[in-house]
């Protein structure tokens, strides 16, 4: 089993990104500036998207599977962590590298720009009419007819995607095509749970002074919402990717953590202390998961990455403009 496992270590560790792309980021002088979907340029998004369909179709690092792509590897890897990554506080960091993970390989595909984020924000009011369903400039719509088996919900008929077809299912190989189930909205509920992200309710998230506090509620609300807006309609039984532990299958999955992140990055502006505020328990093992709590978090935690990525330490991954992230975001925009 270790022989094994050293043999697909060795292989990823060879696949990573360019020595170059890594020592640019050694020094930080000039963070760059990460944009919302709706407000880059047509060629910057047309940019992103090519990239980003690139990306569905390069060899895996992994090696797990022979019809495995570099974006499977990212929803396995994802998925394979899923209890270690979530519902604590190395979520938002570990999170941040994960985006970081997946810019590095958009770079690998050619693309010279940033991540980007999508603005669910501004979006709130009617989420269905973000820029970033467009069929040519954004990551297509809704799920619509059939062409699903399983539980999976219709797939997504428009767009850079529609002939993307994600392999795993949580950590089974189950291909499928993309597919969303958005929340249409029911009684006084806006559409895709819109009324969970509005400007008023993010604030109340935005105003917890405490890390584990404010981590806790972004992750169970605002984060929570999209990924369930999207992707579990209203009395069907058929999720759409963004929900099950592979949601990085639908590659909308890194605009809506490039949104998360940014949330992380108003709070922590708030106040010189936050940067390196981090703060709460591990979970209990996933063993025993009703179990007591694990010890306390701290900067010297690991970032686990499978064999995507090498792992990483929560330390190198508070402050945006340390020299393995080097970016920055708009401020709160909103009032
Ligand atoms: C949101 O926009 C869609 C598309 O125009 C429309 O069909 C729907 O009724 C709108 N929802 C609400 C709650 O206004
Ligand atoms: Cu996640």
């Amino acid at each position: 089993m270790l022989f094994i496992h050293f043999t697909f270590l060795a292989a990823a560790v060879s696949a990573l990104p360019s020595s170059t792309n890594l020592a640019a980021r050694q020094t930080c002088t000039s963070p760059r500036l990460r944009k919302s979907w709706s407000k880059a340029t047509v060629e910057e998004r047309l940019a992103y998207l090519e990239a980003a369909v690139c990306i569905t179709k390069k060899p895996s690092r992994l090696n797990k599977h022979k019809d495995a792509t570099l974006h499977d590897d990212f929803a396995y890897t994802h998925a394979l962590l899923n209890y270690d990554i979530h519902s604590f506080a190395g979520f938002l960091p570990w999170h941040r590298y994960f985006v970081m993970v997946y810019e590095q390989a958009l770079e690998e595909c050619g693309y010279k720009g940033t991540a980007m984020y999508w603005d669910w924000v501004a979006d709130s009011d009617n989420a269905t009419l973000s820029a970033v369903w467009d069929p040519v400039t954004g990551f297509g719509g809704n799920g619509q007819g059939t062409g699903n088996h399983g539980n999976h919900a219709p797939p997504v008929q428009d767009g850079p995607f529609k002939d993307f077809r994600p392999l795993y299912s949580e950590t089974n190989v189950d291909q499928h095509r993309l597919c969303r189930n958005w929340n249409r909205g029911f009684g006084d509920n806006k559409e895709l749970f819109g009324h969970r992200y509005t400007p008023q309710a993010v604030s109340e998230v935005l105003a917890d002074t405490t890390y584990d506090g404010f981590r806790d509620l972004l992750e169970g609300g605002p984060h929570a919402s999209v990924h369930f807006g999207v992707a579990v309609g209203s009395g069907v039984g058929k999720i759409g990717d963004l929900v099950p532990s592979s949601s990085p299958n639908d590659p909308l999955f890194f605009l809506h953590h490039g949104m998360v992140d940014r949330l992380w990055w108003i709070w922590q502006q708030a106040d010189e202390s936050r940067t390196n505020a981090y703060d709460g328990f591990h979970r209990p093992p996933q063993s025993n998961p009703g179990g007591p709590q694990g010890p306390p978090v701290t900067l010297d935690d690991i970032l686990p990455m499978g064999d995507l990525a090498p792992e990483g330490i929560v330390r190198d991954y508070m402050d945006t403009r340390s020299a393995h992230l080097c970016y920055e975001y708009p401020k709160w925009e909103y009032d």
